[in-house]
């Protein structure tokens, strides 16, 4: 029990890996971000999509700002409930490096620290007092939960990551500091670190401030996504080894990219896919000798709510990862299997030393080797010589394996890379050597079962040693055999699934199951209590158990198909089902599975209006008077107008100034900041005078002293001398820069106002100002901001005045809303979108609201979001859908049209 100290293990490290209880780990973890998931329920679908693919662990990020809406408060309930979190870890065994930062980047608002800390004096990154007071708050509440999850006690967490990419400006007192507070918290199993950019940047591998494993960030592919077909452009992706006496660590290894070109996640899928998982991992794996590994991101998830950095994302933080933001497995995920299988099979990659390698008969294929220094096991990589070539050469390899010379035929593809084995001792059989890739092998009622894959269409051999020559029998597929001195060796060509039998020979039995990567990704691995099983044919498995002589599976189909397990039951239950079998040559269990039912989406229809004038509200506001502010960024006019100073700090913020007129005035000119894409309207004594798009620095290089300008006219007439006149601004706040050069001027970039001027006009304005304050209930501070209809509620299912829409908008915020009812058939996981259709060329932009959560922003002209992922998680039959449009224009018929689309359909069973 996870805290309960019934299972006490003890984490320790040499140069080559981690261990626990002596016992050599390899560390192949996914990262996941609990945050961009409102949903605990979804955090363990995604948990089990992660471990079903056979990666041994998480890298978790703990995001300060998303449980801190204000100095002293914190939260840690509901989908913040991250003990929660590290229960499901533990109970699914999978390892956790756990990285609460306080700084973690991660492209979220303010980088995962509180927006509240704009407001604190004192560097943030740095030993200054103020900020070491804040921080310690934070890991005073965050370390303790972490602490009760430790491999050490028994749960989950078996590395601690301090800070994130320190690089510049750094502070080693402050990273003293850090492993201080975890160590008196109770931490105690390795910290870790993750560096940037290599060169001479700090890394924290020697001197003040060191940690145990340093490890590496790297992304090779770059985030240009709209070019997916760069390779490399960030370099060959080899983690550096930064300590003799600890492992090689892949902190953060390019899984998918930021959009930074608007070019889709789809193409960020594309430039990170299984071509660039096989060069770039396999070579990692083999050059640096890396036993941990951290996959940035396995699934990406939703910036809902404001939790978005605007500099570098939008909504959807999809990343073209593995597993899409709608929770569906991609071909990605499948070449995830295949390494992750892998890895996490052949014991003897925990320990290796580089080794000579194998020399090609041809150069253009390249060579390079690890081998076990214990076992002798050789692991050799073969790749083209030059990465980026998409040649086809077939070449032969003069190999020294363990267990004699040999000539290997290999051939490379394309962008392909294999690592290839020889001189292992697999389960009871040993392998001479394979031109095929092992997928696994695992011991299964008294016999050796194997799969070993290749491309489609290439020929493979695989040769096993035996003291007497066995008898094979092939079962399916076309393989020859032949026996000399002791060598059987197999050959044929991968296509589909070739089965061999193998007996006698003086070695248990061996089923070797031979396929295509399409064929060996269609296996599921799984351990219970009662040995390990391996399953075909459906689209996931979440877990087996088996009681007696029945083995029960928790799995999705996504189509009808054949179901065939591997294990030593009789009888086959899946969801709850029971499940008609029967045996097979191959000695496995088959039967068949239904598919998922058709889903029916209601049309959005019969939407209901309610209009939000400009500053409206008598209650709420309050009065913006500050004349100095703790950002190193000072405002171009005073008061002080930015919003965190006022405690507003996510989202929009309304401001109203009034002046006395003189009747002279000419223009109003204004300074906002609101971070990238977000904009800002002004009205004057009730008429609009317009938009203009915020800016996102008040001091980029060369320093910008007026930053988002919007000019407006004052309409002759609108003012009359001696009248008071009264501005209404509405600035959006689209998140908060991040703070990766630990400087302040990033980070303490302020939003809302930076400045206003009336010209022809002296008169001092008073300002007013009114935003979100800390919690939306139990969806938490970060879910809305400060318009009047969030702060009444309007984004709740209920009640209200609400009308018909009138026929065309007017430039401002409007509210829209209507209820859909969702029959989905029972016992499946469909994942639902919105999606916006109108092709218009007007600016506009929709908050989107699900029975009060927040699903992300629409920007209409802006883009490049067009389909969000609604939450699953809080979606139920009768769902209320809100949205709050802010038209910079006049609207005529509204916005456009909107429609519920299907993302994912599974059936799950029971
Ligand atoms: C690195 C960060 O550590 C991580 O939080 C995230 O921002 C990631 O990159 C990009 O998605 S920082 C980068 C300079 C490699």
């Amino acid at each position: 029990m996870p805290g309960g100290g019934a299972e006490r293990h003890e984490v320790s490290y040499d140069r080559y890996s981690l261990t626990v209880d002596g016992e050599r780990v390899l560390l192949w973890s996914g990262e996941f971000h609990y945050f961009r998931l409102p949903s605990p329920r979804l955090w363990r679908d995604v948990l089990e999509k992660i471990r079903a693919a056979g990666f041994t662990g998480v890298s978790l990020y703990f995001h300060w700002g998303f449980h801190s809406p204000a100095p002293g408060v914190y939260d840690f309930t509901g989908v913040r409930d991250v003990d929660r979190l590290l229960r499901m870890t533990d109970e699914l065994g999978l390892h956790v490096v756990a990285r609460p930062g306080p700084y973690i980047n991660a492209e979220t608002t303010g980088g995962g620290m509180p927006a509240w800390l704009k407001t604190v004096e004192g560097r943030a990154r740095s030993s200054d007092p103020g900020y070491t007071a804040a921080y310690r708050e934070w890991l005073s509440r965050i370390n303790p939960i972490i602490a009760r999850h430790q491999v050490s006690r028994g749960g989950s967490v078996i590395a601690y990551n301090v800070e994130n990419e320190y690089a510049v400006n750094v502070d080693p007192a402050y990273m003293e500091d850090l492993q201080a507070q975890a160590r008196s918290a109770g931490i105690d199993v390795p910290i870790v670190h993750n560096n940037c950019c290599g060169g001479s940047l700090a890394n924290w591998s020697s001197g003040r401030g060191a940690v145990q494993i340093p490890g590496v960030d790297d992304y090779p592919q770059t985030f240009n996504c709209h070019d997916p077909d760069t390779w490399g452009g960030w370099g060959d992706g080899v983690t550096r080894r930064l300590r003799d006496d600890a492992p090689v660590y892949a902190a953060e290894y390019q899984a998918g990219a930021i959009d930074l070109n608007d070019a889709g996640y789809d193409k960020c899928r594309e430039l990170t896919g299984p071509g660039y998982m096989k060069v770039f991992y396999k070579s990692n794996i083999i050059e640096s000798g890396a036993t941990m590994f951290g996959y940035y991101m396995t699934y990406g998830g939703t910036n809902w709510g404001w939790l978005a950095q605007p500099n570098d994302v939008y909504t959807s933080y999809d990343y073209g990862s593995a597993i899409t933001e709608a929770r569906t497995l991609t071909t990605k995920y499948d070449e995830f299997k295949r390494q992750g299988y892998f890895v996490g099979s052949v014991a003897p990659l925990t320990k290796t030393d580089e080794s000579p390698a194998p020399t090609p008969a041809d150069p253009a294929v390249a060579t390079r080797a690890r081998a076990n220094p214990d076992t002798g096991t050789q692991f050799v990589l073969v790749r083209h010589a030059d990465r980026r070539t998409s040649a086809d050469v077939s070449t032969t390899l003069a190999w020294s394996t363990p267990d004699g010379d040999h000539q290997v035929p290999v051939r490379v593809n394309g962008r392909d890379a294999k690592i290839l084995v020889a001189g292992y001792d697999m389960g009871g059989q040993r392998l001479v050597w394979s031109n095929s890739e092992i997928l696994t092998h695992l011991p299964i009622a008294g016999r050796d079962v194997a799969v070993l894959y290749g491309r489609d269409g290439e020929p493979g051999s695989t040769v096993l040693r035996y003291p007497s020559r066995p008898t094979v029998r092939v079962l399916e597929g076309s393989v020859r055999s032949s026996y000399d001195g002791g060598d059987l060796r197999l050959d044929y060509t991968h296509s589909g699934l070739a089965r061999v039998l193998v007996s006698g020979g003086g070695r248990p039995p061996l089923l070797l199951l031979l396929g295509t990567d399409e064929t060996a990704a269609r296996f599921w691995r799984l351990d219970t209590p009662a040995g390990p099983v391996l399953v075909r044919g459906t689209a996931l498995v979440r877990s087996a158990h088996v009681a007696g002589d029945r083995l029960a599976l928790r799995a999705d189909t996504d189509r009808a198909g054949e179901v065939e397990v591997f294990s030593p039951a009789r009888h086959l239950s899946v969801g709850g089902r029971s499940v008609p079998v029967r045996r097979t040559a191959s000695g496995s269990l088959l039967g068949s599975l239904p598919g998922p039912e058709q889903v029916r989406l209601p049309e959005l229809s019969g939407w209901e209006y309610r209009a939000e004038p400009p500053a409206h509200g008598d209650q709420g506001w309050t009065t913006a008077d500050k004349t100095t502010t703790a950002s190193p960024i000072k405002p171009r006019t005073l008061p002080v107008l930015y919003a965190d100073e006022y405690g507003h700090h996510h989202g929009n913020v309304w401001y109203r100034g009034e002046f006395t007129a003189n009747g002279a005035e000419r223009k109003v000119v204004v300074n906002a900041i609101t971070g990238r894409r977000g904009v800002y309207l002004v009205w004057l004594n009730g008429r609009y005078l317009g938009s203009a798009a915020g800016g996102t620095q008040a001091d980029s290089e060369p320093v910008n002293p007026d930053p988002g300008r919007g000019e407006f006219a004052v309409p002759p007439g609108l003012l009359a001398p001696g009248q008071r006149a009264t501005l209404a601004v509405l600035v959006e706040n689209m998140g908060h820069n991040d703070d990766w050069t630990a400087d302040d001027t990033r980070f303490k970039q302020p939003r809302g106002l930076f400045g206003v001027v009336v010209e022809g006009s002296e008169a001092p304005i008073a300002w007013r100002i009114r935003g979100s304050r800390g919690m939306d209930g139990e969806r938490g501070a970060l879910n809305i901001g400060g318009l009047h209809g969030e702060l009444s509620g309007w984004h709740l299912p209920g009640g209200g005045r609400w009308q018909r829409s009138p026929d065309a908008l007017p430039a401002g915020v409007s509210w829209y809303r209507t209820h859909f009812e969702l029959d989905l058939p029972r016992g499946h996981d469909v994942s639902l979108g919105l999606r916006f259709d109108d092709t218009g060329e007007r600016d506009y932009r929709v908050l989107v609201f699900v029975n009060g959560w927040s699903a992300g922003q629409y920007l209409h002209r802006l883009g490049p979001q067009r389909e969000f992922v609604l939450p699953n998680g809080v979606l139920r039959e009768r769902n209320t859908l809100t949205f709050a449009v802010i038209a910079e224009e006049e609207l005529p018929g509204g916005p456009g049209p909107v429609r519920l689309v299907t993302l994912g359909n599974h059936r799950t069973g029971g």
